[in-house]
């Protein structure tokens, strides 16, 4: 009641009329809810004033889009470029942001230094606990929750992990100096119907670096199409079972929340929601966008933007409905700037809050009713 009573106060005197009462801003009704409410940021934009000041006007949280991926924060083998995500990092600190970092292992946006090189496992193992620790090190409490692993899970064979450079091709899993802690006996048994190349002791090699490298740090595991109650969600929640019960140091598991032919299904994710947050940890939604057809003259249709809203506010209902649920980050805010757009040949679009000219959107109202609505 009382952070609800500091930010209406902060409206009225901000809006600059004695008289008028203006809408709290999406940070404003997050802060009155206890939740982040954070985006997805692309550093080169930072110097457009509008991306700039809604940026740092709506949100409490960012995280760099691409900045932190391999190929951008490490070029070469013994090269580091912190300078594109460190213009975020600073950003956030001038504006009083959190910042997530995103993200430590994942198959795309790799250099070819390093798909090409034919490492042998223990060379790999030594280049990824490298890369682990100087990233993480280098925003050395800055960076306050890691998406440390990915998408490690398939999307073709439901609640298998994917094959690639880090788990099979070559793997770090055969490099020697690793002696996991046995699983109890529950999840051997789980485990015991897969292969041993189903088994995930590369992911929890990440998070013990990660943790090395930054005790305070938030470790997450992040994944995509695992919103809902499904194959690849129970095969992340048994991993996530496992790692708690063993001391593998993971703090959340972030569900990305790319809505794709304006469906989302509320109750499963909420039903999700709440098994994993009853496991102990947190939960982020880290990559919200919806996704609306677009027409003609690349407009989407009234109706959608409606029908998209109404997901926000489900989803973001969804999500304060349960204490563990700590954070809402959109995938960008601006329809400007959004990774739908040349995903799709622009055939896809209008995904975010904000529109092109940066003005708010039915979903950004939605949104803001719900951070409202959720106190907590
Ligand atoms: O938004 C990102 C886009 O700019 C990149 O080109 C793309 C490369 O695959 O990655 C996008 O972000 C992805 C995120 O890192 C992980 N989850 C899926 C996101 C959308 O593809």
């Amino acid at each position: 009641m009382k952070w609800r009573a500091l930010a209406l106060a902060a409206a009225v005197v901000c809006s600059g009329f004695g008289t008028g009462i203006r809408e709290q801003t999406l940070r404003e009704a997050a802060a009155g809810s206890g939740i982040l409410i954070g985006t997805a940021v692309r550093p080169l934009r930072l110097s457009e004033s509008a991306y700039a000041s809604t940026l740092a006007r709506e949100f409490n949280m960012v995280e760099p889009e691409d900045a932190l991926k391999w190929e951008v924060v490490h070029p070469g083998w013994e090269s580091f470029d912190f300078s594109q995500a460190d213009q975020v990092v600073d950003f956030a600190i001038r504006h009083n942001m959190k910042i997530r970092g995103h993200t430590l292992v994942w198959h795309q946006q790799n250099p070819s230094w390093l798909t090409r090189g034919k490492y042998t496992p223990s060379e790999l193992a030594e280049i990824l606990e490298k890369h682990i620790k100087t990233v993480v090190g280098h925003y050395r409490g800055k960076v306050f929750a890691w998406d440390v692993v990915n998408e490690a899970y398939d999307e073709l064979h439901p609640g298998q992990l994917r094959s690639t450079i880090w788990r099979d091709q070559p793997g770090i899993e055969a490099a020697a100096s690793y002696e996991p802690r046995a699983s109890s006996n529950q999840v051997r048994s789980e485990l015991g119907a897969r292969s041993p190349q189903q088994t995930y002791s590369y992911i929890e090699r990440c998070f013990h670096w990660a943790h090395e490298a930054d005790p305070l740090a938030l470790l997450f595991y992040n994944e995509a199409e695992a919103e809902t109650v499904n194959p690849k969600s129970d095969a992340i929640f048994a991993m996530v079972r496992d790692f708690r019960q063993r001391g593998v140091p993971i703090d959340g598991v972030g569900f990305q929340m790319h809505i794709t032919n304006l469906h989302a299904d509320v109750a499963s994710i909420s039903a999700n929601i709440g098994r994993f947050t009853a496991l102990g940890i947190q939960v982020h939604i880290t990559e919200m966008d919806v996704a609306l057809p677009l027409y003609v003259n690349g407009n989407p249709r009234p109706e959608d933007l409606r029908h998209q809203a109404d997901i926000y506010r489900q989803i973001a209902a969804a999500c304060l409905s349960h204490p563990g649920c700590t954070a809402i980050q959109t995938w960008g805010f601006t329809d400007k700037y959004s990774w739908i757009g040349s995903h799709s040949k622009r055939t896809q679009g209008a995904a975010l809050p904000f529109d092109r000219n940066y003005r708010a959107k039915p979903a950004y109202e939605a949104l803001r009713n719900a951070l409202e609505a959720g106190r907590r």
